[in-house]
């Protein structure tokens, strides 16, 4: 098989990844009481389109890095899971349009996902990994993690935040779009929150500025720029397919070397500005 250029990558991801989130008319939620927790339309109908966007990774690699300023000056600005801004501005900004978190940070206690203030900034899309068959009743009865029961919880304490539930199948065909760009075969775990918020953003923005996903020159076993854990699996990746995603984004990347060197700053064009 020969391998893809950066611009045919963008074309198949850009058509063949659909970006969808539960709408409450969709099976088996509709027969379901709290199916009118569900926001009604689609998360890119709802939001955007923005001109510039940063997606930040949590990498421990931003620590010192001094990019806040930078980060901050882009319309829409991204985060994952329990990251924090404050203390750490300097760094990573303060501006959180959007939080993707994944299931187990809904459920596991000591997230407190339910009363943290960390949560409640911006709009938050959540994430669970479904079955490969995406099939949505299938995935409804068995979960990863509790993600139905907690966000049920976390809207009827804050029903004014705006929270999306992404359909499993983007994770699937994300991670075919990673499979068949590699010669190895991968886990069928799905990709990480860092990619799918990346390619959630290529469908919201102009332009994508990705932060400490491909490592600096500040690269660090340390994990998160929040906490003081090491380990390499946090940057490589051991349940994620990390390694492939960012050999897939560095062939998309329109930067230049030296961005990622020195600010670990990819960019991608959004899905509208190109054509396939
Ligand atoms: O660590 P995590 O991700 O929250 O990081 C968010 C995204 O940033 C990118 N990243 C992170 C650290 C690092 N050194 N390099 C990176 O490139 C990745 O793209 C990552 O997705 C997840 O993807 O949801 C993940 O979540 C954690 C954990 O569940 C949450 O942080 C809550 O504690 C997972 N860790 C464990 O399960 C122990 C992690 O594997 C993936």
């Amino acid at each position: 098989r020969s391998k893809l250029s950066g611009p045919e990558l963008l074309c198949q991801i850009k058509e063949m990844v659909q970006i969808v989130t539960l709408t409450p008319d969709m099976e088996p939620f509709s027969a379901l009481p709290w199916a009118s927790q569900l926001p009604p339309r689609q998360i890119t109908a709802d939001i955007g389109p923005f001109k510039t966007c940063a997606v930040v990774s949590s990498a421990g690699s931003l620590k010192n890095s001094g990019l806040g300023k930078e980060i901050d000056a882009h319309d829409a600005v991204i985060r994952f899971n329990a990251a924090p801004t404050t203390g750490f501005e300097k760094d990573v900004g303060s501006k959180t349009t959007l939080r993707l978190i994944n299931s187990q940070v809904m459920a596991s206690e000591d997230h407190h996902f339910l009363s943290s203030s960390l949560y409640s900034a911006g709009i938050l899309v959540s994430w669970d990994p479904g079955p490969y068959s995406s099939d949505l009743r299938e995935w409804f009865n068995k979960t990863d993690y509790p993600i139905f029961k907690q966000y049920q919880r976390y809207r009827r304490l804050h029903p004014q935040q705006p929270f999306y539930i992404l359909h499993p199948r983007m994770e699937w065909q994300l991670w075919q779009r990673i499979q068949d760009n590699m010669v190895e075969t991968i886990q069928k775990n799905p990709p990480s929150s860092g990619l799918l918020g990346t390619v959630l953003m290529m469908s919201l923005c102009e332009v994508v500025h990705v932060y400490e996903f491909l490592p600096s020159r500040r690269k660090t076993e340390l994990c998160h720029y929040y906490q003081r854990f090491s380990d390499a699996a946090c940057t490589l990746g051991a349940y994620h397919p990390l390694l492939y995603e960012k050999n897939l984004v560095k062939r998309m990347n329109k930067g230049s070397d030296r961005d990622i060197y020195t600010h670990g700053k990819v960019t991608l064009p959004g899905f509208t500005t190109f054509n396939c």
